[in-house]
């Protein structure tokens, strides 16, 4: 099975090497994906909080387990939305309303009334959501004047026997589309890109451009060192990657006209990125970052950078087992701003600006699944000083983070029967 895998691969490196490019190179490249999963309890994709002992050193003070923060605000917490089902991602739309995006394949909106709309149309029809499905809808920075919304979604690629899948068999797409007057549907759903991943997210930079997460096969009984694929330039899986709003590739990205490497490649060497934020001041993209067991991170992404997966990180494989002999260093290879191990599973993230809370100025907030909290990171730069969970309260599974536009900190929780809330200052 392996071996087909690659020698298939082979041949489309071959073809994308004479200069085939463009969709028709996409869709015809066979991407891996490991073997069906045996029968068992779910796959516990969202990480194991489960501590096994490991500590590793990090490599300033403050990399990890950062001390309390000294100054901390008081919140009350309202709901905003109810009901929601395997949400994913939100964010909002210029009017304040809120763009929802469950996992299954829907996209809802939270009126200012605070009513859940129906889902809306138009979805493209092929979303593979077993397992996986639709991973982000973010509205473009002129949403107002063009109503242009971007999606990833994963979909069966071509020759799956659907029947039989292997696991996570679906391939991450990028698509945009025009939401329509009344609301109602999408409209005009283009592809730009095949991303080639098990999923990830969008957002979109200062200069204009997508930037992408295109994530690796993870779980139980998936070993990293079967998947060298972040390594690879060949591959766009295990990257962030950068586009173009038309799917067309930016010059200026770093692997641009170099012989065997994915020209949308921009920085490499991840492993599950679910959460993406731009940094209010520098610009630069900040991702969260699943990692085996243990070993989750924090990225400040910057270009053409490799960020060390599988090769350098702070986690073991599900196994308990060491990965490349617990190498946390190498030159050429960016350290994470932040790790913690166990893990916390870190989904969304979003840094904080609002006036409503002067103490969380410049902080950025995590969402954690496994964690169940909200991890208030206080940064220097590039660095944390200080670590705080809020929401402990709730005791739930928290999926998003996002300032609101009213300044309020608006955080979503997981799973079925999921909430919106607002962290407003305590009265
Ligand atoms: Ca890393």
């Amino acid at each position: 099975m392996m071996r087909k895998l690659l020698v298939a691969g082979a041949v489309l490196v071959a073809l994308s090497a004479t200069g085939m490019t463009g969709m028709d190179a996409q869709t015809s490249r066979v991407i891996p994906r490991p073997s069906a999963q045996a029968p068992g309890p779910p796959n516990p994709v969202d990480g194991s909080a489960a501590p096994d002992g490991y500590s590793p050193i990090p490599q300033w003070l403050g990399q990890t387990h950062a001390p309390v923060p000294a100054r901390t605000a008081a919140y009350d917490v309202e709901t905003v939305a109810e009901g929601l089902n395997g949400a994913f991602c939100f964010s909002f739309l210029p009017d304040g309303r809120i763009l929802v995006g469950e996992r299954p394949g829907r996209i809802k909106i939270v009126g200012k009334d605070r009513k859940v709309s129906e889902p809306i149309g138009g979805l493209p029809s092929n979303i593979w959501a077993r397992g996986q499905g639709l991973y982000e809808v973010r509205p473009d920075r002129a949403f107002a004047t063009n109503r242009t919304i971007y999606l990833s979604y994963t979909v069966l690629q071509e020759g799956t026997n659907a029947a039989a899948p292997p696991r996570t068999p679906g391939v991450l797409l990028v698509a945009s589309a025009k939401l329509s007057a009344d609301d109602k549907r999408l409209e005009g759903l283009k592809v730009l890109l095949n991303a080639e991943g098990t999923g990830g997210r969008v957002i979109q930079a200062p200069d204009g451009t997508l930037l992408i997460t295109s994530t690796i096969p993870g779980g139980v009984g998936i070993n990293s060192v079967d998947w060298p694929q972040p390594q690879q330039l060949d591959s766009n899986m295990g990257k962030v990657l950068r586009i173009n709003t038309d799917g067309s590739i930016p010059r200026d990205n770093p692997f641009v006209g170099r012989a065997g490497a994915r020209p949308e490649i921009y920085a490499l060497g991840f492993r599950e990125m679910q959460g993406v934020a731009i940094h209010p001041r520098t610009g630069k993209l900040w991702t969260s970052e699943h990692g085996p067991r243990g070993g989750d991170e924090i990225n400040a992404v910057e270009k053409g950078k490799n960020y060390g997966f599988p090769v350098i990180g702070y986690g073991h494989e599900y196994s308990g087992k060491s990965i490349n002999g617990d190498k946390t260093s190498e030159a050429g290879m960016e350290q994470p701003v932040y790790f913690w191990t166990p893990d916390i599973a870190p989904a969304g993230i979003g840094f904080y600006t609002g006036k409503l809370f002067p103490a969380w100025q410049g902080d950025l907030f995590v969402s954690a699944l496994a964690g169940r909290s909200l991890i208030r990171l206080v940064l220097k730069d590039e660095r944390v000083i200080a670590e705080q969970r809020l929401l402990t309260e709730l005791n739930m599974r928290i999926r998003g983070v996002n300032e609101g536009p009213d300044g309020a900190l608006y955080v979503m929780t997981d799973g079925d029967g999921g909430k919106i809330v607002r962290l407003v200052p305590k009265k």
